[in-house]
């Protein structure tokens, strides 16, 4: 059925008449549109988003949580010289009702924000200095909601990287292969009980106070970060459905995830798919630059082992989803979650192969930063 955006645009509070609407962007979980209006003599435009209600099962909630973290974004952002809180965050356009969204006749919830102009995102890394923006865009965001307290928001999915979790509603959905398709995956079903060993780690660690929990973006790609067209430079979060109180290394490993790939995250050619080192160089500058200080020793210590484990993670999500007929990430071909899957694990692999240099990469930024502390004591 084809949704009539216009009629949608009417429920907010925006200004001049309804001129077009497309959709947008490569998200995979929420409905988005581009949509421009005509405003005396100037087009502005909007991104109208229909809210995945079977994946956020209280949007309302929700967008409680969307809400109180621009906010606080844009008290930080006041604060910071040279700072743009029209393009440094996103701007919530609210209902006609005053509601941050608007809720439908056929039950669909809808949010509207400022379209960032003259910005870009990217589904497949373009350089270090393409990863170095986006960790420190991640890790300036992160570091902003340091003091947000964790009682203002809500969990919008739980247990959303409880791997452990994940590695039962695999094994799960995997007993009753209803799609008959188990067969097939053979070889991934192996990588996963191979792998059960790692899947507590992190968990393990917060349960005996060694690593804090924080508030964090939980999902980290980097798609989800708005880059300056003209001066590639990081300009803007996005896609806040998912920030709520988790671990640290979960961002960070899925920042690892998501760009030290160069092909897509559903490539089928696995000859293609490796970690570049770097890439993961400069990924770890711009984190530990911008989280600065925020990191304690054993974190730092395992932010190598957060690009497996996340890795690991999307992995066991894609290959549980083809086993229960793609009820959950969108696909638009056959074993296309399994494409995914394998892409993942051959990640994986490639990580943990070169984990001796990823960790020796690490120390020598963390030495550096020493370095460069001792240094302004002196001067
Ligand atoms: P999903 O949850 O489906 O991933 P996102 O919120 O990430 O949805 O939005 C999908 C895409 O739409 C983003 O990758 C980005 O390209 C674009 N987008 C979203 N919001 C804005 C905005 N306010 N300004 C410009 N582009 C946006
Ligand atoms: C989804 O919404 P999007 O495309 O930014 C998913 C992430 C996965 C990612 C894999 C709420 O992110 O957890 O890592 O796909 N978001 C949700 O590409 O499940
Ligand atoms: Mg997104």
């Amino acid at each position: 059925m084809k949704l009539n955006i216009g009629a949608i645009g009417k429920n907010f509070n925006i200004d001049g008449n309804f001129l077009a609407a497309h959709p947008w962007g490569s998200g995979h979980i929420n409905d988005t549109y581009l949509a421009s209006y005509q405003q005396g003599n100037i087009t502005v435009r909007y991104i109208h988003q229909r809210i995945n209600h079977r994946v956020f099962k209280k949007p309302v909630e929700l967008m409680h949580n969307v809400s109180t973290v621009i906010n606080h974004q844009k008290k930080k952002l006041s604060l910071v010289e040279k700072s743009d809180i029209s393009s440094n965050c996103l701007n919530l356009i609210h209902a006609q009702d005053g509601k941050p969204y608007y809720h439908d006749v056929e039950g669909n919830y809808w949010r509207t924000y400022y379209f960032i102009e003259n910005t870009c995102s990217f589904d497949i890394i373009q350089s270090p200095q393409q990863a170095y923006e986006m960790a420190k865009t991640f890790g300036q965001f992160q570091k902003m909601l340091e003091d947000l307290p964790d009682h203002q928001l809500k969990e919008t999915i739980p247990d959303f990287h409880n791997t452990p979790k994940r590695f039962d509603d695999f094994t799960r959905v995997l007993s009753r292969d209803r799609h008959n398709r188990a067969h097939d995956c053979q070889n991934e079903i192996e990588f996963v009980l191979k792998h059960q060993n790692i899947t507590h780690t992190l968990l393990k660690l917060h349960k005996q106070e060694r690593i804090p929990q924080r508030i964090i973006h939980n999902d980290t790609k980097l798609n989800n970060i708005l880059f300056d067209q003209n001066t590639q430079k990081g300009r803007c979060v996005i896609d806040l459905d998912t920030v709520m109180p988790g671990l640290t290394l979960y961002d960070f490993g899925d920042m690892i995830r998501t760009s030290t790939n160069p092909m897509a995250e559903d490539e089928q050619d696995l000859s293609k798919v490796h970690a570049q080192m770097d890439i993961f160089e400069a990924l770890t500058r711009g984190y530990l630059e911008a989280t600065d200080g925020l990191l304690t020793p054993i974190e730092k210590s395992y932010l190598v082992f957060s690009g497996k484990l996340l890795t690991l993670e999307l992995g066991i999500r894609f290959l549980t989803d083809h086993l229960d007929g793609d009820l959950y990430f969108p696909v638009s071909r056959k074993a296309h979650n399994l494409d995914r899957c394998r892409a993942q694990f051959k990640l994986m692999e490639s990580i943990e192969s070169q984990e001796e240099t990823m960790n020796f990469i690490v120390e020598r930024i963390c030495q550096n930063e020493q370095t460069m502390i001792k240094g302004s004591f002196l001067q």
